[in-house]
């Protein structure tokens, strides 16, 4: 039986908000940002919302900074409560009707949290992307109550790329980002400026796509309230209306012309695959992708041909062409990607098929573009983008620390499952103990668990200036963007693997697991790298039955950070871990 629920909100109304610009330079490179508690539409025919903004605006100022000059920014916590999101865990997976209660508004009948209702305000800021040293990175812990004043400082020593700054409280990210407390920032530099690329309105617009959901009155009507609602059997919350830029399913109007977009997954969990239609068949080839996470690509690419994936927290720069459209002609971006995303194939060409319930995907619509007003004039595409990077040669791996990483899911009874990033290390011998096999070929490696706990010991301990090989073993169904606070990464490889985890095999801290580097037979993934992925990255997508090696090298800044899957439930349920960069002259005394 295909149950449809009709979308309570009609789509493409309202105009696409853009974020207000914030450029560092006219204020000196110093800079006020307030957190306030203010109200927000989300849509023309809802009531206005409750929300926790950056100058209390959803999404925050977009802050415009040159590489080389520093930005320094007082941080001024002026939040005050009630928390303005109602958290809440549904008692059942399902309605009467057999559709997800992650598909509808409203609270399924869950009760709101009361911890959260309590929440005052403490937040800390982290400038995700930044290249900054330990103390401004915003540490999950080290945080700032009403009132109390935080001055972080920026150096912006780093090549240009869209960033964006956000809170990470220790357990509560979900909720203060969902609350509205996320915004933009844009380091620019010569480079781009060289290639003629276009920089501000009206041919550079940002998209940050975020889900959202609201609670409903008595009589089933939305209100405005934001509701972030979970089930007993997804612990992520995958809300059912898109928003961007803070509106749900808005318009743009472009003109017949090339445009930069500079394009946010600002999601707390769910993974896009945005699909470009023109009366209902793909036009993927309009788009052509010029920079990932941390700026340029070395050349333009292609999306991929099923569309441009974007977990949370990954960035795409795009160029995409209405040059030869004629007035009111209408490009459509629908999204195709199910949630949980597992890193499953959708054909672009059943994109307007890609509405799926069960895939917690009720509406596919993203964002619509019209074409009107005049042409402008057609801008070429640059065949050489980045020169000031190139892969790590093999030779400056070959001898590379390596650190494997298992991403474990443990059932718990009665509460959300906790997900981990178990650091292991080679086992001398296999004890007894249980341990973790690793089977390339003829070669089996014996590790063990050495921190599964945010609070555990710090096992990593990455010199400057060193290339790292770290491994990412996926044991969980889903895909995880792994992300790496401070400077960018290379992916290496990805390759398909099989294992096996004996009952009880994953423990509080120990693990058991036979992981070998083969295919499953019924692994239908391809574990392949898009080409959009051989750029400088921060977040990298780690599929099931799946091994990432990356390659790291920290170059500037001494210090205690985090790396974390940035779904941010699973962030805030333990998916977290630190690591501490070293100055090499500092390794003698560290014995
Ligand atoms: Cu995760």
């Amino acid at each position: 039986m295909r149950i449809v629920v009709t979308t309570p909100l009609a789509p493409f109304v309202d105009r696409l908000p853009l974020p207000s610009r914030l450029p560092a330079a006219e204020h000196d490179g110093r800079l006020t940002v307030r957190m306030r508690a203010a109200t927000h539409q989300f849509h023309r025919d809802l009531p206005s919302s409750s929300v926790w903004g950056f100058e209390g605006t959803v999404p925050g100022p977009t802050i415009e900074a040159e590489r080389g000059q520093p930005v320094t920014i007082e941080w001024r916590n002026e939040l005050q409560g009630p928390f303005p999101v109602v958290d809440t865990m549904a008692p059942r997976p399902t309605d009467a009707n057999g559709v997800p209660v992650q598909c509808l508004p409203g609270l399924s009948g869950g009760e709101p949290n009361r911890h959260a209702t309590g929440l005052i305000g403490n937040t800390v800021v982290h400038l995700h992307g930044g290249l900054t040293p330990a103390s401004y990175d915003g540490w999950a812990e080290n945080l700032f109550a009403p009132g109390q004043p935080a001055v972080f400082h920026y150096p912006m020593d780093q090549r240009a790329a869209l960033l964006w700054y956000h809170d990470h409280v220790m357990g509560i990210t979900k909720l203060d980002v969902y609350a509205g407390l996320a915004g933009l920032w844009i380091v620019r530099d010569e480079r781009e400026r060289e290639l003629g690329l276009p920089e501000g309105p009206p041919f550079e617009v940002p998209l940050l796509i975020q889900d959202r959901n609201f609670d409903l009155d008595e009589e089933g009507r939305l209100t405005g309230r934001l509701v972030h609602k979970t089930d007993p059997e997804v612990m992520e919350s995958f809300p059912p209306f898109t928003v961007v830029n803070g509106k749900v399913w808005p318009l743009l109007e472009v003109r017949p012309a090339t445009y930069r977009f500079r394009v946010l997954n600002g999601s707390n969990a769910r993974t896009y695959r945005l699909v470009l239609l023109r009366d209902g068949a793909p036009e993927l080839d309009r788009i052509t992708q010029i920079g990932t996470d941390h700026g340029l690509l070395r050349a333009p690419v292609p999306v991929p041909a099923d569309g441009l994936v974007l977990a949370s927290a990954e960035r795409a720069d795009l160029l995409v062409d209405f040059s030869d459209l004629a007035p009111g002609s209408e490009l459509t971006v629908l999204n195709t990607a199910a949630a949980p995303f597992d890193g499953s194939a959708f054909p672009a060409a059943d994109a307007e098929k890609a509405g799926d319930l069960e895939g917690l995907l009720p509406y596919p619509q993203v964002l619509r573009f019209r074409v009107a007003g005049e042409a402008a004039s057609p801008r070429s595409i640059p065949r050489e983008l980045a020169t000031d990077f190139v892969r790590p040669a093999a030779e400056a791996l070959a001898g590379a620390r390596r650190r494997a990483i298992a991403l474990v899911e443990r059932e718990m009874d009665g509460e959300p499952n906790m997900l981990t990033m178990r650091e292991l290390a080679v086992a001398a011998d296999a004890d007894g103990r249980p341990h973790v096999s690793v089977i390339d070929g003829g070669e089996t490696t014996n590790y063990r668990v050495v921190a599964a706990h945010f609070e555990d010991t710090t096992t990593f301990f990455p010199m400057l200036g060193e290339y790292e090989v770290w491994q990412l073993i996926n044991l969980t169904g889903d895909t995880h963007p792994i992300h790496l606070h401070l400077d960018p990464f290379q992916i290496v490889s990805r390759r398909p693997i099989r294992y096996q985890i004996p009952d009880g095999g994953i423990g509080e801290r120990d693990l058991a697991a036979t992981v070998a580097l083969e295919r499953d037979p019924d692994d239908e993934l391809d574990h392949a790298i898009d080409d959009n992925e051989r750029g400088l990255k921060d977040t990298i997508r780690v599929n099931p039955n799946e091994i990432v090696e990356i390659a790291v090298r920290f170059t500037t800044y001494s210090g205690r950070y985090m790396y974390h899957c940035h779904i941010l439930e699973h962030e805030d349920r333990d998916m977290m871990r630190p690591f501490v960069t070293m100055a090499p002259e500092l390794m003698p005394f560290m014995a």
